[in-house]
């Protein structure tokens, strides 16, 4: 096994090596990957000082071929990813449901390592583009790696692999001009979802705030399909995978979400990076819906049904454990670019079930990573290393970084002592299920039903949530050129909810007799809100992991300032400083502060709720400045609480507002600010927006 490479360098020093150093040790060297001491790196070898390089220059020559090299392909989707380590602690003995290894002891903390990304974008795009958010972990147990590679939404577009490739085609850019990036706001998207009934209630999930979460750190996660669990005593469950963030789900409103992608491109990677290193970990719960076949044949959908969820009216959930992210990465590429998922990487007391979804996926990862790190010994990386033994006599291959010893690779064997054999007692065995039938390329009749739990979605959520889901299509399809595409999505809408489907057609600029005629192909069902599917119907009053921007000026009020520090601590949110410029600034107590952002560099759309509170006498810096208006205007339209002192009263009247015009308004003095925080918890002011937009 590789030792670990020492975290102390900051050179590459190679697979489990120490930095070169000199004799008496206090110095390291730079070296070639051979290890040869390099005596010059600024220089090439050149044949007199204005003459031609030399072909026999190694050290050149090795370095910018290494350079060459150094991108792998991109991951074909969820290629901007970020990741993070951490563990995962089972709450109780949960030897009922499953014998997996690290459910069983709440005193075993499991090593994980967990990555978010994007679906539709490349590696450099935004991270706060509409899209899907991947949510895939890889748990280090004692009994091998578990991968739980799932995303923020519980359902998904397609209900058979062999339409992956033909989404994601119509979602990426199109062929010829290649573009757009990272949006599904064209006409390729939008004319193969509207092709594919089955992918409305998608549609409804990536159409509402879930596609522009806040952080990955106030994102549910879901494992989608419907898996087995299988305990000691041959007992099998079926279940569903949930992720519930400690800190409640969150989303940005549209408008915000499109100025952070110019403002600060890396903002949910920045989030998490900045939260971790400040020791403020973020953490989810585990649960599982648990259900038995018996049950599932009583649901009126399929189980196997990726494209529906289990309400979890009908199946409550059941907290396994919980998920801490305590430690960045040392290294992005080696790390959070080499990590290998794999739906297939299950541990004994985990199986499958016949989701066509999964069924197809459990192909498609390694095949992946066999063309993206190059090598079937990708398992070899650390990362992707196991932290328990690996023994077998599967051999060679590109990049085979062990030397396993002895003249056996092969099982059985009577000619080595001491080598690996299969074991009954422990190792994986698949639930033997009983399966029979034709041989035929089929959709199950009970996989019929598109519209239902699309309503069911529509009907739980609120009125902003509607509001905004109304916001997302008009975007969206407003964007597509081709009018048929329109008409054929607004027919389906119709379907769906005849609201819905007026209200879209209006921001369209079309009536809602322009809707295709659209047959779905089983009468749509009745259905019930499922109140857990939005978020905002009771979100937890909280600042925590939240940001208040505090815009002010040399000579800001020591006390209000220390009353801001203070109340951000105690609420475990952050305060950030922004000034008119980056130089420092000193408190009215004479306390000098560094501005964490300048205001031009830092709009307020990068926080969560604003304090506008420059010192009288500099007040005039701001109000010079059209950005510290734009500041005051955004984060009124974004529906943000806003607090301000008296000497920001010029930036109101430039701004052309009110500085009473809703609860949302707090006047500030070192005296509110309790009241100000009290009111900061409830995140926005939904009353504002029919107002603002
Ligand atoms: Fe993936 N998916 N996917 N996917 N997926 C990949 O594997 C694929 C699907 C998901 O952070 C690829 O390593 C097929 C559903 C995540 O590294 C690839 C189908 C869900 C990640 C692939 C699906 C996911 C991937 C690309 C249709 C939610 C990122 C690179 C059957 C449950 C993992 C890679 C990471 C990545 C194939 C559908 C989640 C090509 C064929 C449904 C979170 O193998």
């Amino acid at each position: 096994m590789a030792k670990k490479a020492s975290r102390k360098a900051s050179a590459n020093t190679g697979r489990g090596g120490e930095p070169h150093q000199n004799v008496s040790g206090d110095e390291q060297y730079l070296t070639t990957n051979q290890g040869v001491p390099i005596a010059d790196n600024q220089n090439t070898l050149t044949a007199g000082p204005r003459g031609p390089q030399l072909l026999e220059d190694f050290i050149m020559r090795e370095k910018i071929t290494r350079f060459d090299h150094e991108r792998i392909p991109e991951r074909v989707v969820h290629a901007r990813g970020y990741a993070a380590h951490g563990y995962f602690e089972t709450y109780d003995c949960h030897s009922n449901l499953t014998k997996a290894a690290f459910l069983q002891d709440p005193k075993v903390r499991t090593p994980v390592f967990c990555r978010f990304s994007t679906v539709a974008g490349s590696k450099g795009s935004p991270d706060t583009a509409r899209d899907v958010r991947g949510f895939a972990v890889k748990f280090y147990t004692t009994e091998g790696n578990y991968d739980l590679v799932g995303n923020n939404m519980p359902v998904f577009f397609i209900q058979d692999a062999i339409k992956f490739p033909d989404l994601i085609h119509s979602v990426k850019p199109a062929p010829d001009r290649d573009f757009p990036q990272a949006q599904s706001a064209h006409d390729t998207f939008w004319d193969f979802v509207s092709l594919s009934p089955e992918s409305m209630h998608m549609l409804m999930w990536v159409m509402s705030d879930r596609a522009i979460p806040r952080s990955f750190r106030m994102m549910e996660g879901f494992g989608i399909h419907t898996f087995r669990m299988i305990n000691a005593k041959g007992k099998v469950t079926f279940v569903k995978f949930h992720w519930r963030p400690k800190l409640g789900t969150f989303s940005l409103i549209w408008d915000e979400a499109v100025k952070i992608s110019g403002a600060d491109p890396d903002f949910h990677r920045r989030d998490l990076w900045q939260a971790i290193a400040s020791d403020d970990y973020p953490e989810w719960e585990l649960s599982v819906q648990t259900f038995t076949e018996a049950q599932a044949a009583k649901f009126d959908f399929d189980v196997l049904d990726p494209t529906k969820l289990v309400p979890e009216e009908l199946v409550p959930l059941t907290p396994l454990g919980r998920m801490v992210l305590d430690r960045n990465v040392d290294n992005f590429f080696a790390e959070t670019e080499q990590v290998a998922f794999c739906p297939s990487h299950v541990v004994p007391g985990i199986d499958f079930s016949n989701d066509p979804l999964l069924q197809g996926r459990l192909f498609s990862y390694l095949d992946t990573q066999l063309s993206r790190l190059g090598s079937p010994n990708f398992h070899q990386i650390p990362i992707n290393q196991p932290r328990c033994t690996v023994a077998n006599f599967q051999r060679d291959g590109q990049m085979q970084m062990d030397i396993p010893a002895g003249r056996v690779a092969n099982d059985p064997n009577s000619l080595d002592s001491g080598v690996p054999r299969e074991s009954h007692e422990h190792g994986f065995q698949s639930i033997a299920v009983e399966e029979s039938g034709q041989k035929l390329r089929m959709r199950p009749e009970s996989f019929a039903d598109h519209y239902t739990q699309a309503r069911m979605f529509w009907i739980s959520m609120t009125e902003p949530e509607q509001r905004h889901i109304v916001g997302g299509f008009a975007f969206e399809l407003g964007k597509c050129h081709e009018p048929k595409i329109r008409r054929r999505m607004l027919g389906h809408l119709k379907i769906i909810d005849g609201k819905l489907a007026r209200q879209v057609a209006t921001k369209l600029g079309m009536n809602e007799s322009d809707a295709d005629p659209i047959k779905p192909a089983v009468k749509v069902g009745e259905c019930r809100p499922s109140s857990p599917l939005s978020q905002y119907a009771a979100p937890p009053e909280s600042l925590s992991g939240k940001k208040i921007g505090l815009l002010t000026t040399d000579g800001v009020e020591a006390k209000l300032y220390n009353a801001l520090l203070k109340a951000a601590k105690s609420e475990k949110a952050t305060l950030e400083v922004i000034a008119p410029t980056i130089g420092s600034i000193a408190t009215s107590a004479g306390k000098e502060v560094s501005p964490d952002h300048f205001v031009t560099g830092a709009p307020s759309v990068l926080f969560d709720t604003i304090v506008i509170a420059p010192a009288a006498q500099h007040a005039d810096k701001l109000t010079s400045m059209a950005a510290a208006v734009d500041w005051l205007r955004d984060a009124f339209a974004h529906l943000k609480i806003i607090a301000f002192t008296e000497p920001a009263t010029p930036i109101f009247e430039l701004a052309g507002m009110a500085m009473d015009a809703d609860e949302g308004l707090v006047n500030l003095s070192e005296q509110t600010v309790n009241e100000y925080v009290a009111a900061a918890r409830s995140f926005r002011i939904w009353e504002r927006e029919p107002l603002v937009r």
